[in-house]
């Protein structure tokens, strides 16, 4: 029934909507961006960053570009080879893991002047808050399986002398 089909898109709608809208969308340094001269840890330190949330690094084209690096390359300010960098003044980087990640600036001296960025990333707590799911399906194999393979209507054998 089309009513019914309807109603159902309806309920996963609402199930699952509510975690998109709550995903967020982080524009790296706010106004100044991504660039020389911004505190980035300030800027991060009251944030909150959550799996599915998404980082933009905006700048000039040709200006600055964007490193995902390690611990210790953000460290030492190691630049990785240029084919890794995000370049198109406006990348986007979607948080898909939780845990420490690490965004350089790979022009010359840049890193080292501060333009770097680390942030802590949360579990997606919204999962464990969804409906609990419908008691586990049973088992694939019933406990009790009448063995009707063998089974033959005593009518059938009635014909049978050697049954009565
Ligand atoms: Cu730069």
């Amino acid at each position: 029934m089309a009513l019914s089909r309807l109603s159902m898109l309806v309920v996963i709608a609402i199930i699952f909507l509510p975690s998109i809208a709550i995903a967020k969308e982080f524009v790296v340094g706010d106004d100044k961006g991504w660039t020389i001269g911004v505190d980035y840890q300030a800027w991060a330190a009251n944030k909150v960053f959550v799996v599915g949330d998404k980082l933009v690094f905006k700048y000039a084209v040709g200006d600055h570009n964007v490193f995902k690096v390690n611990g210790t390359a953000f460290q030492s300010c190691t630049v990785p080879p240029p084919s890794e960098a995000l370049s198109t003044g406006s990348d986007t980087i979607e948080l898909a893991t939780p845990g420490r990640k690490w965004y350089i600036c790979g022009f010359a001296g840049h890193c080292n002047a501060g333009q770097k960025l680390v942030i802590t990333v949360l579990p997606n707590t919204l999962a464990p808050t969804l409906p609990p799911s419908p008691a586990p399906a049973p088992s694939p194999v019933p406990p009790h399986v009448p063995h009707f393979g063998r089974w033959v209507p005593k009518k059938l054998l009635k014909g049978f002398p050697l049954v009565h």
